[in-house]
């Protein structure tokens, strides 16, 4: 799809701080992507629409989980998770792409998983260092990500543990399993 088609596409279903973020995801994961080696044109298309359910209502998020086979476990967590499925689903049927790649990164960015590709795990990292953002660490998660893709996410992934725990709060396993394997794959 057209770069320009997709982006007014998603404007309409976010507010504009999420619309600035979402803009400089599509370029921190076009120049991860030529970096590590990911087709750069997914990884555009996939940053485009990667937030693109962030606000629709939790009732029709809890309801299409249910309905449409997405791990139910996720209903237990935390509902900050949900967009992410629920966004590769509305993705393929709103606005038709089918590539599962695409959707893969979509369905991958928040949680991870213990099977990321490289263009979900350049998804993944760009959002997270995007240009707008600027949380605690984030600096030091850029300076990895010059020099390996999996370093800066392990460091990422320390991060938003560390800070989830520190609120109390529970940690998706898959969370836990995408950080474990990078761990052991680094020994
Ligand atoms: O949608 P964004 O704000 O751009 O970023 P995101 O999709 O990575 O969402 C991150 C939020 O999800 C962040 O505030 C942490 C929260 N979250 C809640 N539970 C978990 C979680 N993130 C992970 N990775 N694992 C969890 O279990
Ligand atoms: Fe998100
Ligand atoms: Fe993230
Ligand atoms: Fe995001």
């Amino acid at each position: 799809m057209d770069r320009q088609k997709a982006l007014n596409i998603v404007k309409e279903q976010l507010t504009d701080h999420r619309y600035i973020h979402t803009c400089g995801v599509m370029e921190t994961s076009v120049l991860l992507a030529r970096q590590y080696g990911a087709d750069e044109k997914k990884a555009e298309t996939a940053a485009i629409f990667h937030d693109y359910a962030k606000f629709r209502d939790k009732d029709e998020m809890k309801k299409l989980i249910e309905a449409e086979g997405l791990s139910k476990d996720l209903l237990e967590y935390n509902s900050e998770l949900w967009h992410a499925p629920v966004g590769a689903l509305l993705v393929e049927r709103e606005v038709g792409i089918h590539d599962m790649q695409v959707l893969d990164a979509i369905r991958f960015h928040t949680s991870g998983s213990d099977h990321m590709s490289t263009l979900d795990k350049v998804i993944y990292l760009a959002d997270y260092i995007e240009p707008n953002r600027q949380f605690p660490g984030v600096e030091e998660v850029r300076r990895l990500a010059e020099e390996s893709l999996d370093k800066a996410i392990i460091k990422a992934l320390q991060n938003t543990i560390l800070f989830l725990m520190k609120k109390n709060q529970a940690i998706y396993p898959d969370t836990f399993r995408f950080y474990n394997k990078l761990v052991l794959e680094q020994r």
